[in-house]
């Protein structure tokens, strides 16, 4: 026999792949979120902070430099073994908006991270992927491990549709921002939406 007795009859499939957003305000968890679950090294992006904090004028004359889309964090996921999350944590900085639409290029689904500390930080974030169509889940990152407000709280306050899921999640916790990505999938997959066509396999 060649092949193993699972093997028989179901040929490998290529896993399907999802480009999923990861937005939110600065300081909320995006990066922290990317690492706890990603299985390749999280491209960080603290030396783009340093970038980040420089007057913007600096940038002038060196546009070069922003070949990085570099700008953001990227992480894997295989969910299943058909089905492997693509990562990118968008930048919290207003002033790198200009990135976004390239980054949401293709972009099937997204995470809004929120803080109920400072719950108007997503709001640009959740404007942004209701003006584009874009399913999104809220997931309030629970810092001190605790939710402040719940659920039904914040999605008054953000004013969502009824249809966009609150999830709570501990941004540090790979099990949990695992849930926060199913729910993701889930949330997807149900709707129908123009960006589905952006599925790659
Ligand atoms: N206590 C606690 N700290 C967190 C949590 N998530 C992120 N942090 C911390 O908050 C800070 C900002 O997180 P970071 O992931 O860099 O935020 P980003 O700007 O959205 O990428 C870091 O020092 C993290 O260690 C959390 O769930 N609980
Ligand atoms: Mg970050």
């Amino acid at each position: 026999m060649i092949f193993g007795p699972g093997e028989r009859g179901t040929p490998p499939v290529e896993p399907l792949t999802l480009k999923i957003l990861v937005a939110g305000g600065f300081g909320v968890g995006k990066t922290t979120l990317v690492g706890a679950v990603s299985e390749i090294r999280p491209l960080r992006t603290e030396e783009m902070l340093t970038e980040a904090g420089r007057p913007v004028d600096d940038l002038r004359g060196v546009e070069g430099k922003r070949t990085t889309t570099v700008f953001m964090d990227f992480g894997r996921i295989t969910l299943r073994e058909d089905l492997v999350l693509y990562l990118f944590g968008t930048p919290g900085q207003d002033r790198f908006w200009f990135l976004w639409d390239e980054l949401a290029t293709g972009a099937l689904g997204a995470v809004v991270l929120a803080d109920t500390r400072r719950l108007e930080d997503c709001f640009p974030a959740v404007d942004y992927f209701e003006r584009r169509s874009i399913p999104f889940v809220v997931a309030v990152n629970c810092f001190q491990g605790v939710a402040r407000h719940p659920v039904e709280a914040v999605r008054a306050a953000l004013d969502l549709d009824e249809d966009v899921p609150v999830v709570l999640c501990d941004a540090r916790d790979r099990e949990s921002v695992k849930q926060v990505l199913i729910e993701v999938v889930r949330n997807t997959m149900t709707r129908p939406s123009d960006h589905r066509a952006g599925i790659a396999t």
